[in-house]
């Protein structure tokens, strides 16, 4: 089964680097390894999910913006307020953690740079690590899955809608990668690994090849 789908996704891929005008000898290269520079990918990476989360599209990350999408996962999947509360909490943790890093002054707002520049710092820190399993912890415990311990790819996808992301592209391709065993759903701990990875790992063969389709 595993070749037939690599060469579908490679397919798919093509495609998608020939939409998105994406340098393909580039992109080919993260499959074959040579003179891969990882910190392209890993800032690549945040710059698409940045693009993504700046929902007004002004350049910036406000608090506001970025708490309204705990806030909304929370409403869409009817958490307790006091799940609600422990998420927007998190959150928010993570933002100042964020904006303290990078020393911007004021501290509700992120742009790119301050984003890349913050998590190159904040990448190795052990405390900022756990505040992302926290926030992780805190969005995925209080859902009410089909199936105790899996997100179903329905799921995942009303997950990210429920974040305000719509684009069933990225959507796929993270559901593809992070589904590691392939068997056409996520464990709670595959999502958990995949999401630590995407954010801090070296692993070229994670989900940070994601970045270079977006
Ligand atoms: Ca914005
Ligand atoms: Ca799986």
């Amino acid at each position: 089964m595993w070749p037939t789908w690599k060469s579908l996704f490679l397919g798919n891929i093509m495609l998608i680097a020939a939409i998105q005008n994406i340098d393909l000898p580039k992109a080919g290269a993260v499959f074959n390894l040579p003179n891969l520079v990882f910190g392209d990918i890993w800032t690549r990476k945040w710059i698409a999910i940045f693009r993504k989360a700046d929902f007004d599209g002004n350049g910036v990350i406000s608090r506001q913006e970025f708490l309204d999408m705990a806030a909304g996962l929370a409403d869409k999947e009817s958490f307790d307020p006091s799940e609600k509360e422990a998420l927007v909490k998190s959150f928010n943790d993570l933002f100042s953690a964020l904006t303290s890093a990078a020393g911007a002054t004021g501290g509700d707002s992120l742009n790119e740079k301050l984003l890349i520049e913050s998590l190159k710092i904040q990448r190795d820190n052990p405390a900022f690590k756990e505040l992302f399993r926290a926030v992780l912890r805190q969005g995925v415990t209080p859902l009410k899955l089909e199936q105790a311990g899996f997100i179903s790819y329905n799921e995942f996808n009303r997950i990210f809608e429920d974040f305000g992301f719509f684009d069933g592209i990225l959507t796929n391709l993270f559901f593809v990668f992070f589904d590691a065993n392939h068997d056409g759903k996520l464990s709670v701990d595959e999502f958990y690994g995949a999401m630590i990875d995407y954010a801090f790992s070296d692993n070229t063969v994670s989900a940070a090849l994601i970045a270079y389709l977006f």
